[in-house]
């Protein structure tokens, strides 16, 4: 078997980790067919419309509620993984904690923020949008609100506490709704979140956390009904996507923020 690729913090990385990460943006950005930026993003929302939040998918399955919130986003997080590494041997997506405060990070790190890297635009603050039927063709913007409103960590303590699956699931997609209208701008709409390249770590940290709950509590009380369920468009399962190995990452270990209970 292959080794295990390493997902990082995004305030974590060497210099040589962002700039791998940086590299791989800037070359899928420049990317016009599928295993592009701009195609991978707008499988989301416009145009795809594939992604399942609040336990519905209106575009593909009108009028179906299921929780597939947490899998589905775990698939589409490890293809776009995937493409990066085909752009840049070895790079890894990294999660953005956004329960960190000042001096470690203050709101979007500043590997996103920066507007310009050596004189060059930095892919990791914005991206054009500009794709058939994709939304109005512009580059993605961000409002975002006070460091102070960002979830605390004892917040997520609790979240991480709760044992039962589902409201496990409710807690952090909710978590996860605030910060998406944190940031504002594309990234407050499901339509063009994915367009912002934040919202990769974004999505990251959220997948990270189903992973602090899983080590705690394995695979819960996932009712069984979901477990064969495709992921459309991905070619996996609900099953396939439980154990992040069985997808060929981890998460740092050294990163872990929550006590792992025995
Ligand atoms: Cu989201």
């Amino acid at each position: 078997m292959a080794t295990t690729r390493i997902r990082e913090g995004a305030h974590n990385l060497t210099d040589e980790q962002v700039s791998k990460f940086r590299d791989s943006y800037r070359q899928m950005q420049a990317i016009t067919d599928n295993r592009g930026f701009g195609a991978l993003a707008g499988l989301h929302g416009t145009p795809g419309n594939w992604c399942w939040h609040h336990e519905g998918n209106p575009e593909h399955n009108p009028g179906v509620r299921m929780q597939l919130f947490l899998p589905w986003h775990r698939a589409y997080l490890y293809t776009f993984e995937m493409s990066m590494r085909d752009r840049v041997t070895d790079v890894t997506l990294p999660w953005w904690d956004w329960t960190l405060r000042p001096p470690r990070q203050d709101g979007i790190p500043k590997i996103f923020s920066d507007r310009t890297v050596n004189g060059q635009a930095n892919p990791l603050f914005s991206f054009h949008i500009n794709l058939p039927n994709g939304p109005t063709p512009h580059d993605t913007r961000r409002r975002p609100g006070s460091t102070n409103r960002l979830p605390t960590q004892s917040k997520l303590d609790a979240i991480i506490g709760s044992t039962d699956w589902a409201d496990f699931n409710f807690q952090l997609e909710d978590v996860h709704d605030d910060i998406h209208g944190w940031v504002g701008g594309d990234m407050g709409f499901v339509s063009t979140s994915a367009f912002d390249p934040i919202f990769w770590s974004h999505h990251c940290m959220i997948d990270r956390i189903w992973w602090l709950w899983q080590a705690r509590n394995g695979n819960g009380n996932i009712p069984d009904n979901l477990l064969d369920v495709v992921l459309a468009p991905f070619n996996f399962t609900v099953r396939d996507v439980l154990n992040v190995n069985d997808l060929g990452y981890d998460y740092a270990a050294n990163q872990t923020i929550i006590a792992i209970g025995g």
